[in-house]
């Protein structure tokens, strides 16, 4: 296993009742993925055979607002996403888009039927879900979305299309945003359930993409798609609803970053602790030294947020603007130690089977998704200022 990277001790004082998922995330990937994760992302692969592995130590699990016991708590899910991000972003993507976007949407808004039938399906991995919010032409500002719902005799017809919708290939039901068609010059935004395959929906998988390789992502094309009133979150009323699942997976990927960005500096630190140029190893030269240092910086700044973006959550104190920061924040550390690491690799760092270069890419899309960093910005001098810079 590689040497973990917690300079500050940020996690040493984790009761061992809490690193138990992230422990067993580690070792599944450890053993599972790592040594085949090369080639997964050379040939766009999506290791699908982990599923029923992750679902049984405990990563698909909803995130709604009511006290679970069952569920991990903040700490502990957010140590699990970052073993799952050092392995690769796209493998947390999956965990993300399952169990804070799908699952957290029907835990939150879903009737009583509406869990029944898939909660216990999707735990066990037996449904992956996924999350139709972002269109075409519209990711930013989801509110201009121009996916409508419309009342029929038999209950709802959807038309539209989305797209950026992880999981979507591998999936048996999407969760779908439209503005209902009645008041759509209010915004009202609803959610549905939609079981794939189903009559009207084309999932069209996305390929040719330089970045999350191993993450199925897809678009959801949607012609006059008949849904029964059932089918309908009854509680998933204007666009808080989606928002307020955005906020668990943002707080995912903060936690997310850190595990790729120890990796890329675990990486960095041991090749220049090896390679000898001009007489002695890379890591005795003051260059790179002071290079290793600024990721250090980085890396325990992270930490530290994910930290007590847990803390926050726990006491009920964190606010989605925190999430922002923590999202933002972390995301960007962690590119610019991927960046680093790339070049203190040399020549190396380019090799898929080197790593690092696989997470700069992937953290390319981790930055953009679930909220740029210029959006996160802007929330941040909304929340900051008072005044809002979007409208
Ligand atoms: P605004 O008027 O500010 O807000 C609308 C309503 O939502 C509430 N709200 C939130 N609630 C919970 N959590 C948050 N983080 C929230 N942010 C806002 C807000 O209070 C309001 O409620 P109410 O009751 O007053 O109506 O809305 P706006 O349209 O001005 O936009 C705000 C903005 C820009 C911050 C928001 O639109 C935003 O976050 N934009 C970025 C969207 C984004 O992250 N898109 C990418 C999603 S990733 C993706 O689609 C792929 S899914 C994952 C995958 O498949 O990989």
């Amino acid at each position: 296993m590689t040497e973990l990277i917690d300079y500050l001790g940020a996690f040493a004082d984790v009761p061992e009742g809490e690193r138990r998922l992230a422990a067993a995330t580690r070792e599944l990937l450890e053993r599972s993925v790592m040594p085949r994760i090369a080639d997964l992302y050379e040939s766009s692969a999506f290791p699908s055979d982990i599923i029923p592995a992750l679902a049984e130590i405990g990563l698909f699990v909803g995130h709604g607002p009511e006290h679970d016991e069952a569920r991990p708590g903040p700490l502990a899910w957010g140590l699990a996403q970052r073993e799952l991000e050092r392995c690769d972003s796209g493998l947390r993507s999956l965990v993300s888009v399952q169990s804070c976007l799908a699952m957290t949407a029907i835990e939150r808004s879903g009737s009583a039927d509406q869990r029944a039938e898939w909660l216990p399906a999707m735990r066990r991995g037996v449904a992956i879900g996924c999350f139709g919010l972002t269109e075409p032409e519209h990711g930013s500002d989801p509110s201009g979305m121009e996916t409508r719902a419309q009342r029929t005799a038999e209950g709802w017809r959807l038309d539209g299309h989305k797209r950026w919708v992880s999981n979507s290939p591998i999936a048996r039901v999407a969760v779908i945003w439209a503005k209902s068609e009645s008041s759509a010059a209010t915004g009202d935004i609803r959610g549905f359930l939609v079981p794939l395959p189903w009559p009207g929906v084309e999932v069209r998988p996305l390929t040719r993409k330089q970045s999350l390789r191993v993450s199925p992502s897809g678009e959801v094309l949607l012609k006059d798609v008949r849904l029964p009133e059932s089918a309908r979150l009854p509680g998933a009323e204007g666009l808080g609803a989606a928002l307020a699942c955005l906020n668990e997976a943002r707080t995912s990927i903060a936690w997310g970053a850190v595990g790729a960005a120890e990796a890329c500096l675990d990486m960095a630190r041991e090749h220049t602790g090896r390679r000898v140029q001009f007489g002695r190893p890379l890591a005795g030269f003051q260059l790179v030294q002071e290079r290793l240092v600024a990721m250090l910086d980085d890396l325990i700044s992270a930490q530290l947020v994910a930290r007590r973006l847990a803390e926050l959550k726990v006491r009920g104190a964190l606010r989605h603007p925190h999430i922002s920061f923590a999202k933002r924040h972390n995301v960007a550390a962690a590119q610019r130690i991927a960046a680093r690491a790339r070049a203190l690799l040399g020549a190396e760092g380019i090799i898929t089977d080197r790593h690092v270069m696989r997470h700069m890419a992937n953290l390319e899309s981790v930055a953009t998704y679930e909220g740029t960093d210029e959006i996160h910005t802007l929330i941040l001098g909304a929340d900051l200022t008072g005044l809002s810079a979007f409208r």
